[in-house]
């Protein structure tokens, strides 16, 4: 899933795809990289992001998915929790929504997704993005994140959301620590069998990918977001050797090629068994 991030203030690249044209380019190129899946958000979810208004988010989102869908087959995404812009992005050409509140910011986004027969991914998250990041805590970080998600997926089922339709994602970075991060994507597997729908990760460039790396000795403090490219990869190859379906990313090419070898090591292995 490649990211396109309509905005002014997203962690790592807002404002290069704020206008339009841009975002666009952006996405056709994501699409020819290999991308599976194009997300376009128009509301920033970074630790601190202040909400955006619906008619904004709308004014930015719409244009670009209209665009997108006309001029490749690759599937779109809709990054919202509203479902005003659900339903917009829907009849603009996404098939697909993301929805980083699993349907508690805005319960109508359900509907709006069981109406279209679009795909819809449930997100945890511990609190909201403006103070998600101030004090995260869990008694077992895995445990809980898996019950949130097969109970959301539950309450999605409930609105008419189709059974081959739903992903979970235990949204790394959304109100957790280093620790709590790299517990889930440790606990994988476990949050697979738990949800039991296909699985979502989205790692890149995050935080915690500069923080374990200054811990370990590249840079003090914190790495820059430029410079976790490789880290990042490190966490594509591990979510999907671990079971993640989906794997969203800022830069495809190198998802794509590290996936690629992964495939033909597994089918080498396979062949070697
Ligand atoms: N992360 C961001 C935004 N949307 N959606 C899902 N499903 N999972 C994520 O991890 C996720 C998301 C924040 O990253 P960005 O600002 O680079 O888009």
């Amino acid at each position: 899933m490649g990211i396109v991030n309509v905005t002014p203030d997203s962690f790592s690249d807002g404002g290069r795809f704020l206008d339009p044209d841009a975002a666009v380019a952006h996405g056709i190129e994501l699409a020819e990289q290999g991308a599976d899946v194009l997300d376009v958000g128009g509301e920033s979810t970074r630790p601190g992001a202040a909400p955006v208004p619906a008619d904004e988010e709308l004014d930015r989102v719409v244009p670009v998915i209209e665009r997108i869908a006309a001029a490749t087959t690759v599937p779109v995404s809709i990054d919202t929790t509203k479902g005003a812009v659900a339903r917009a992005a829907l009849d603009a050409g996404a098939t697909i929504v993301n929805d980083v509140s699993a349907g508690r910011s805005d319960p109508a986004i359900l509907g709006v997704t069981a109406e279209a027969g679009a795909g819809y991914v449930v997100m945890h998250m511990q609190g909201e993005p403006r103070t998600m990041q101030a004090d995260p805590r869990y008694d077992d970080v895995v445990a809980q994140v898996g019950d949130f998600l097969a109970d959301r997926i539950e309450v999605a089922r409930a609105a008419g959301v189709a059974e081959g339709a739903l992903a979970a994602d235990p949204g790394i970075g959304f109100g957790k620590t280093v620790e709590h991060n790299l517990r889930l994507l440790a606990g994988l597997p476990t949050l697979g069998e738990r949800v039991g729908v296909s699985v979502l990760v989205g790692t890149s460039r995050k935080t915690f990918v500069g923080k374990v790396l200054a811990r370990a000795g590249a840079a003090p403090g914190d790495l820059p977001v430029d410079q976790r490219e490789e880290g990042t990869l490190a966490t594509v190859v591990w979510a999907v050797e671990r079971g993640a379906s989906i794997v969203r990313v800022h830069d495809v090419v190198p998802a794509v090629r590290a996936v690629r070898l992964l495939d033909a090591l597994h089918a080498a292995d396979a062949g070697a068994a």
